[in-house]
Order: C-alpha cells, then sequence, then structure tokens
C-alpha cells in the first residue's frame, strides 16, 4: 500500500479528519480534507463529527484547534513546530503592558499561545484585525505580538492609537523593497499580493493586502494574468491548483517557513499511527483563551 492509501485507512480507522494550513508543503495539502488559514480549519474542527483531529500547522494553530473543540483529540504531527513570532511575547508579558497601560483593551494576533490568549481581551486574524480594531469602543488598544500587522491596522484607522509589540514573522520579514523592484521589473504587468505580516515598507507598494485566504480569493477574482506574491509559498500549491491559466511567482526565494516545512506525507502517517503528539492546553488558560477567541467572533 503506498502511504496515501496507509493514511487513507488509519483516518477511517480512528474517525479522523487532516487539517493542512496554507503554508504546509504540496506533499502534506494534498493529502489533506480542509486546506486553509487557521482560524477556518480551528472552526473545522469544531464542527467536525470526526474524533481525531490532525492538525498540520505549527503550535498555536493546534493548540487553537484544541481551544475550540476541547473534547476531540487534536495531534501535532511535529511536536517541535513552533512560531517564532508567537514566541516573542509570553502571558507574563501581557501582564506587564497591562500594568502600564491600565484599562486599555488587549488584542492578540492568533499567533499567540493559550496562555497570551488568556491574558488578552480578544484575538484577531490577519483577515480580520482591522475589523476587531475598529469594533472596538476604545482608542486606544494595545497589539501583540506582530507589529508588522499592527502598523497595518494603525494606518487603516488613523483615528485609533495602537501600541505594538516588537514582534515580526522572520520569514515574512525578509522581503525586501529591493525584492519588489526586481520582480516588478522582471514582469511589469503583474500585480503584487502581499501578506501585512511584511514590513511596512513593502506593503505600501502592494497592489493588494490580505492573509493567505483573502490573497487566494483576491487572485481568483481578479482579472490580472500574472501575480507577485508576497508571503509563504506553501499558499502558491492552491493557487496554481484552482487558476491553473494564471502566473504566480514568489516575491522572495527565502518565503519558506521553516517550522511548517518540518511535516511530510510520513509526520501525518505516523501522528495517525502512533497518536501524536496529543495537544493539551493548560486548564488554567482555557475558559480565559476561549472567551478571548470567543470575543473575536463578536466583533469580526
Ligand atoms: O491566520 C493564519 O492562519 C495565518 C497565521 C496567516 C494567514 O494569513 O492565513
Amino acid at each position: 500500500m503506498s502511504i496515501q492509501e496507509q493514511i487513507h485507512a488509519l483516518k477511517q480507522k480512528r474517525n479522523a479528519v487532516i487539517l493542512a494550513h496554507n503554508y504546509q508543503l504540496d506533499e502534506v495539502q494534498t493529502v489533506a480534507d480542509y486546506i486553509g488559514d487557521s482560524f477556518y480549519l480551528s472552526k473545522v474542527a469544531a464542527q467536525t463529527s470526526a474524533e481525531v483531529i490532525v492538525f498540520a500547522g505549527v503550535y498555536f494553530m493546534a493548540e487553537t484547534a484544541k481551544l475550540l473543540a476541547p473534547h476531540k483529540t487534536v495531534l501535532l504531527p511535529e511536536s517541535d513546530a513552533g512560531c517564532p513570532l508567537a514566541d516573542t511575547i509570553t502571558a507574563a508579558d501581557v501582564r506587564a503592558l497591562k500594568q502600564q497601560y491600565p484599562g486599555v483593551p488587549v488584542v492578540c494576533y492568533v499567533n499567540s499561545s493559550a496562555a497570551v490568549k488568556a491574558e488578552s481581551d480578544v484575538c484577531c486574524t490577519s483577515a480580520n484585525a482591522v475589523r476587531v480594531v475598529a469594533g472596538l469602543p476604545a482608542k486606544r488598544v494595545i497589539f501583540i505580538p506582530d507589529g508588522h500587522l499592527g502598523d497595518y491596522v494603525a494606518k487603516a484607522l488613523p483615528e485609533k492609537e495602537l501600541i505594538l509589540w516588537p514582534g515580526s514573522c522572520v520569514t515574512h520579514a525578509k522581503v525586501q523593497v529591493t525584492d519588489v523592484s526586481q520582480a516588478r521589473a522582471q514582469h511589469p504587468t503583474a500585480q503584487l499580493l502581499v501578506h501585512p505580516e511584511c514590513a511596512p515598507d513593502v506593503v505600501a507598494l502592494a497592489d493588494f493586502v490580505g492573509s493567505t485566504s483573502e490573497i487566494i480569493r483576491h487572485a481568483s477574482e481578479a482579472a490580472a494574468q500574472t501575480y507577485l506574491i508576497g508571503t509563504e509559498a506553501g499558499v502558491l500549491c492552491t493557487l496554481r491548483h484552482n487558476m491553473p491559466e494564471k502566473e504566480f511567482y514568489l516575491l522572495h526565494k527565502g518565503l519558506f517557513c521553516p517550522n511548517m516545512k518540518k511535516t511530510r506525507v510520513q509526520s501525518i502517517h505516523d501522528a495517525l499511527y502512533h497518536n501524536q503528539y496529543d495537544i493539551q492546553v493548560a486548564d488554567v488558560d482555557c475558559d480565559k483563551a476561549v472567551a478571548t477567541l470567543h470575543a473575536m467572533l463578536e466583533l469580526a
């Protein structure tokens, strides 16, 4: 039996479903039942009738799925697939910010630990960050941990005053303005689609700024033939599969998240076979972190 057939058999035996983030390797996306951004996948996890969820992504994503589906088994196939951006801030840092700015609400990007979510007031994703901050009655807002996304939100909402945390995604931060000029010189008619985790001077040059799902939707609706993609290379899998008649080029050759790329088809097989790695969230964080996620749903 091929490894894909073995995975299929294990899925049936265990009543399991495979969720893959847009940043996963093509070989992983092709065995997945659902592909998308972390929040979409967490909602799938909460709604599926499957008992076991294999979350091909990074740690905070599997943790978010576990928060929304606490009675299901959530497996992260590679135990050390972390997120350096999420690791830039701890729950103690958030408590210190709240002491420094008493009464100022805290918005945390989904790229954060359950403990950080538990200390925050509302969560957001890159797809809804502007809507979430706009929906808060307060003028001043603490935005953690992605300073680039925070800068993008601040520019979209000049009436707000954002207090930013200096975290950033090491992969998206690699893109420079010179990459844009070189890519535009090679593909002069192309549209530039970038993620708001990119640096502000790169974001300022884009034709469209959005989350992975928004970039995929925009490319499917726009008339252009050629696109320069300023986010993790994994989105090319869906873009090229869904739109074979269009051309997509990665804006920077280093747009590969090393943590996302740890998961292979073999890891998915082993996760199902050995029931690894079973994600648990500390009881002390659960209720407050879930409330922070639900607050996002209300505001967005
Ligand atoms: O929300 C996600 O899954 C992340 C981290 C990025 C995106 O734009 O999908």
